[in-house]
């Protein structure tokens, strides 16, 4: 039992939604699928659960047709089996889950999890209490080398990056003032993992289901998330629910087409769909993808339409204000020396070192930065940052505190001020070639910069 002391003596009415479960897999290992099993099962009250339903893309390993159906035969609960024909990904294969599946709500978990005491109930009385609130158990984390349970934290909540990777960032204050200190009030997330959530059965048909031109794996969490806030609906992390997760290093499948390929063209479509202008974020830090083929999008952009959908600003100003995409920003592209015509470059280099500069290509990626509104200069979710007098200019997570990440650009003079430290950013010196220097502002052509404005994509 992972919860805290609050939530084990928090009360659920009794008359609450029943749920269908549904498990998609491919390859998954023998034991992890049953301990999913088991634990729904054991950690349910049986009257809340309509089913089980498995869902297997077409796996490769034989103790997964046989010998598992044979073996379910003899649960307590009623577990159905239902085989994809042809290796479809896992967005293709829950949505045939949900089509089968009869309880009123439907809950979607990975095929290597293990349910919790009590982890049921207050997921159904949110979505009773608010029939377009989609809810996730928070994840903890199941070791893939012990299989040891962890206990996760209810202190993050689901963001993503310019690249449209999901990632686990520290709960706001803003959201911590909101639910007045009470941890045990659920959590209005910007994203979800993807994996673990459960939804009433026919908001989710209402809301769209998934985009089922998506395949294998990648982006459907992304796609939905911004969906349910866009629509009307709302996302949230109940924190009394603990389900865990086998995190794993490697996958037991491969990506038909390759894995990039896979991803881009999911990503594609849901930035096409539904981040308006912002997709450039995406765009451009990955110059790449825009070659990637997505298919058609027109019903997904209907649907959009007819659900009479906010705008990607509106979520990023509402939902994620401190989201990694800046809702207003002066620039976005490359930073260029006046003097030397180089470029900032972070090299891809990784938080807490130097950055670059380095000749300019014009490819977006390691050269795109953005100067916000906040005046920050951010690429990605890393800010350059400068701690002491004369530098040097690291890249620090974005903090959003000012701080030493504030910077004042002249447009006139082209320059650009460190604020706290009241020096300006630099050509390099003799000692390295690589990286810009802070030095006293001097209006010299060495401390001039241009801000470029590029968009690439389509
Ligand atoms: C995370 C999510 C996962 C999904 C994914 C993005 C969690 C804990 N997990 O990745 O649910 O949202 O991000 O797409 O939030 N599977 C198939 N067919 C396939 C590939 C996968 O059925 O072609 C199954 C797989 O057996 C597993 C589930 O889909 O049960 C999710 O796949 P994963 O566990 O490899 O994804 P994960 O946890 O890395
Ligand atoms: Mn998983």
């Amino acid at each position: 039992d992972f919860r805290i002391e609050k939530c084990k003596t928090k009360v659920y009415p009794d008359e609450l939604p029943n749920t269908s479960v549904v498990i998609v897999f491919h390859n998954e290992a023998w034991s992890t699928l049953l301990r999913t099993v088991y634990s729904v099962i054991n950690r349910s009250p049986h009257y809340l659960l309509s089913e089980v339903i498995l869902v297997d893309d077409a796996s490769e390993r034989d103790f997964l047709k046989l010998t598992l159906e044979n073996y379910v035969k003899n649960l307590e609960v009623p577990v159905k089996i239902i085989r994809m024909e042809e290796r479809s990904g896992l967005i293709r294969a829950r949505l045939r889950g949900a089509a089968a599946s009869k309880g009123q709500v439907i809950t979607f978990l990975d095929a290597h999890c293990e349910c919790t005491v009590g982890w049921l109930e207050p997921l159904l009385a949110r979505i009773k209490e608010d029939r377009k609130t989609v809810v996730c158990p928070i994840i903890d984390v199941i070791s893939d080398d012990t299989f040891e349970y962890m206990a996760g934290s209810d202190m993050t909540y689901g963001g993503f990056n310019w690249k449209l990777n999901f990632r686990w960032y520290p709960v706001p204050q803003r959201e911590m003032d909101r639910r007045k200190g009470d941890r045990t009030l659920p959590v209005r997330t910007p994203t979800m993992a993807g994996g673990l959530f459960s939804i009433d059965r026919n908001y989710f048909e209402e809301i769209g289901t998934y985009d089922a031109g998506m395949d294998i794996w990648g982006g459907e969490n992304l796609e939905m998330s911004f969906r349910i806030w866009q629509c009307g609906g709302s996302l949230e992390i109940v924190t009394c629910s603990h389900v865990g997760h086998v995190f794993r290093k490697a996958t037991p499948y491969t990506f038909p087409g390759g894995t990039g390929h896979v991803i881009n063209k999911n990503n594609r479509r849901l930035a096409e769909v539904w981040m308006d202008e912002f997709k450039d974020f995406f765009y451009i830090i990955s110059p790449g993808v825009v070659k990637v083929d997505y298919g058609d999008v027109s019903v997904r952009k209907t649907l959009r339409e007819n659900l009479k959908c906010k705008p990607f600003s509106w979520y990023l100003e509402n939902i994620y204000p401190d989201s990694q995409i800046p809702r207003r920003y002066y620039s976005l592209g490359e930073i260029r020396n006046v003097e030397t015509n180089q470029c900032l470059d972070n090299m891809g280099r990784k938080e807490n070192e130097k950055v670059g500069i380095f000749n300019c290509h014009g490819m977006g990626g390691n050269q795109v930065f953005s100067y916000t509104a906040d005046k920050e200069i951010r690429t990605d979710d890393l800010c350059l940052d400068v701690s002491r007098l004369n530098g040097p200019v690291i890249m620090l997570k974005c903090h959003h505190m000012r701080g030493n990440q504030l910077w004042e650009y002249d447009a006139e003079r082209l320059t650009l001020r460190h604020v706290n430290s009241n020096q300006c950013l630099d050509e390099p010196s003799e000692e390295d070639k690589m990286v810009p220097t802070m030095q006293d502002c001097s209006g010299s052509r060495s401390q001039q910069w241009l801000l470029r404005n590029m968009t690439l994509g389509a």
